[in-house]
């Protein structure tokens, strides 16, 4: 979405969990990972930043660098709010996904985070769901003042939610939000932005 914003053209690389150690020489130990001819750059986040640096001519993602500021609040509430939770719902179905030796590794690497099974962490999302939902507020309260996190328009800040939840979409149909949520019109915004990239990669059924 960053890239798109940003009007750039690139090549993207799918990528399975056991390849990912072997990217650009082992640069990351996860992904996203770009490369912008000599330079080679690891986090999502990192990444906005450089490319916001790289080319000032093209549409902002931050707005200045209270926005970024800001958008590091924004991770940050997105990577401890709202991604456990997410994780929750989607990680029997991302197992599922996976082929042998990834579901292994997915497995293994994934009980160890979360302390428990696979299937004792999925367990907990149908009582976890209403805690969810009320966790969300700010969100859905900003979205009465302004369209976007980042206001008049999309910036970073959106992208990072959006990203989480594009995450759960495209591995399980577990319904999140209820249709009429301002934040599932929001998300269903984000889904139109550059060409309705987001929709290139189907909801999962
Ligand atoms: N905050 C990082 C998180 C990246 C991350 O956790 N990536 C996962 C996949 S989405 C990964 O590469 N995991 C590798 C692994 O589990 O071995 C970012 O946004 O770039």
């Amino acid at each position: 979405m960053a890239l798109a914003h940003k009007g750039l053209d690139y090549k993207a690389v799918p990528t399975r969990f056991l390849d990912v150690p072997g990217i650009e020489d082992g640069a990351s130990t996860t992904i996203p990972v770009i490369r912008d001819g000599e330079k080679v750059i690891a986090d999502s986040f990192a990444i906005a930043l450089y490319l916001e640096e790289a080319y000032p001519d093209r549409p902002t993602l931050f707005g200045g660098s209270g926005g970024e500021t800001h958008a590091r609040f924004i991770e940050r509430w997105s990577q401890l709010t709202v991604h456990p939770y997410l994780g929750m719902t989607a990680l029997t179905a991302l197992h599922g996904m996976q082929d042998e030796a990834n579901a292994a590794y997915f497995r293994q690497s994934r009980e160890v985070r979360y302390g428990k099974t696979l299937e004792e962490v999925g367990a907990g999302r149908d009582v976890g769901l209403a805690a969810f939902r009320a966790s969300l507020e700010p969100l859905r309260s900003m979205l009465a003042y302004q369209p976007w996190i980042g206001g008049s328009g999309p910036l970073f800040a959106d992208y990072i939610v959006f990203g989480a939840f594009q995450w759960a979409r495209i591995a399980t149909p577990y319904r999140l939000l209820d249709d009429a949520d301002p934040i599932a019109e929001w998300l269903a915004r984000c889904l139109d932005l550059h060409a309705s990239l987001g929709q290139r990669v189907s909801a999962a059924a």
